[in-house]
């Protein structure tokens, strides 16, 4: 796909994009991409000392707690081993592996990525808690020599920063100036990279979103969709980019919605299936934190309850969503007052181009509307959250 986007525009143009004006082919063709974007894999290698918090930065992209049941151990003593891979809770296309340590003197860069078998991953994170040591260097000028993306991430900053507050003259931003130079100093012999600071166990503070921005520049726009759609919501920068992203593939959904029942050249006749528009804000509902487990996460996260969170969910989108999932309401008032089959009611036959447009534009405009109630809806639990 080129990377001009779907959001805005009508069904011609929809149609053009997809380099059709028979919308039986749209449909086809439609149904074909949003298969492609389904199916797409992310492979993403962490990697690092011993002990620098591999394995927390794993849990955290993935929107887990470090005592989840699916989480990656953590701990302070030497945890991880072998290669192991995690893949997200709701998108399993998005695979994090954790690599063991690069703890041991001397590091063999070559026979390290050999035996982690390199070829695998996208990119490598090579992260580091306190600064970077020549090995992290050797690793780095190996990863680029195989021709592959590196990123260094610093992390445990919040560690840094509160040890750093209890000094007279505390300035948060010098103290993570100060980090980046000195990270910046010992990786000179790699050409200057960005470092990015981080927590694990705050990922809405500090560099997160500056990470991601970098990391998608070097994936393909399918990889990339792939990836923004797995990530925790940590904060409102992030809800935004879900958002663009999302709003890329509304027309696709739409028009892959079509069903060909009858095709009478030169007239066109089509059903809108609504189980593929149910499965598209599922799929929204997921991505953007709304399932009962994303909730429950971020009540853990922020230390509120579940309940004080869902309150802020309202939208019909929303709980007619959550009740098709069958996630319990917490409130009696946030019942759903339509069944999201009810507030799809666009199953009809649209024939003609004319009644082909109207049928994908109306089917575009619930699957728009839905999207951003549920979006307002995650603004307001991320208000609550107090992460707005
Ligand atoms: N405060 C704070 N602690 C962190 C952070 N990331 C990791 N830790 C802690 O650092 C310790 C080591 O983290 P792990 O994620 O197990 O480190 P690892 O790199 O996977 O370690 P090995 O598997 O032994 O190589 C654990 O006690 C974590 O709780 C962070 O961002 N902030
Ligand atoms: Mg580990």
């Amino acid at each position: 796909m080129t990377e001009d986007s779907f959001a805005e525009m009508d069904f011609s143009g929809a149609l053009q994009r997809l380099g059709e004006l028979d919308p039986i082919e749209a449909v086809a063709k439609a149904k074909e991409q949003l298969e492609t974007l389904d199916n797409v894999t992310v492979n993403i290698a962490v990697t690092g000392e011993t002990g620098a918090g591999k394995s927390a930065f794993v849990n955290a992209f993935r929107g887990l707690n470090d005592d989840d049941e699916k989480s990656a151990p953590t701990g302070i003593t030497e945890t991880t081993m072998a290669v192991t891979m995690y893949t997200h809770p709701t998108k399993s296309n998005v695979r994090l592996w954790d690599l063991p340590g690069i703890g041991m003197p001397n590091l063999n860069a070559n026979k390290y990525l050999k035996d982690v078998k390199f070829e695998t991953y996208d990119l490598f994170i090579i992260i580091s808690s306190v600064r970077f040591k020549e090995n992290d260097v050797l690793l780095a000028k190996e990863i680029k020599k195989k021709q592959k993306h590196f990123y260094f991430v610093r992390t445990k900053i919040d560690n840094d920063i509160h040890s750093s507050a209890k000094n007279r003259n505390f300035n948060e931003q010098q103290v993570l100036c100060a980090i980046r130079e000195d990270c910046q100093r010992n990786l000179k012999d790699v050409g200057n990279p960005k470092v990015f600071l981080i927590s694990s166990y705050d990922l809405g503070m500090y560099d997160f979103q500056n990470l991601v921005d970098t990391l998608e520049l070097d994936l393909s726009e399918h990889k990339r969709f792939a990836l923004v759609q797995s990530l925790p919501v940590c904060s409102l920068a992030m809800l935004e980019k879900k958002k663009e992203s999302m709003e890329k593939f509304i027309w696709l959904a739409a028009l892959a919605s079509g069903v060909a029942t009858y095709i009478p050249v030169p007239f066109v006749s089509v059903a809108i299936d609504k189980a593929v528009l149910v499965a598209f804000l599922i799929s929204c509902h997921y991505t953007l934190g709304l399932s009962e487990n994303s909730l429950i996460k971020l009540s853990e996260r922020v230390n509120k309850p579940v309940s004080q969170l869902k309150s802020a969910i309202k939208s019909p989108f929303a709980l007619a969503v959550a009740s098709k999932l069958s996630v319990p309401s917490c409130t009696s008032k946030a019942k759903p007052l339509k069944s999201l089959d009810e507030l799809l009611d666009s199953k009809r036959l649209v024939e003609g181009l004319h009644g082909a447009a109207v049928g994908f534009t109306s089917a575009y405009k619930a699957l728009s509307g839905g999207l951003n109630e549920m979006i307002d809806d995650m603004k307001e639990v991320l208000h609550v959250a107090g992460l707005d």
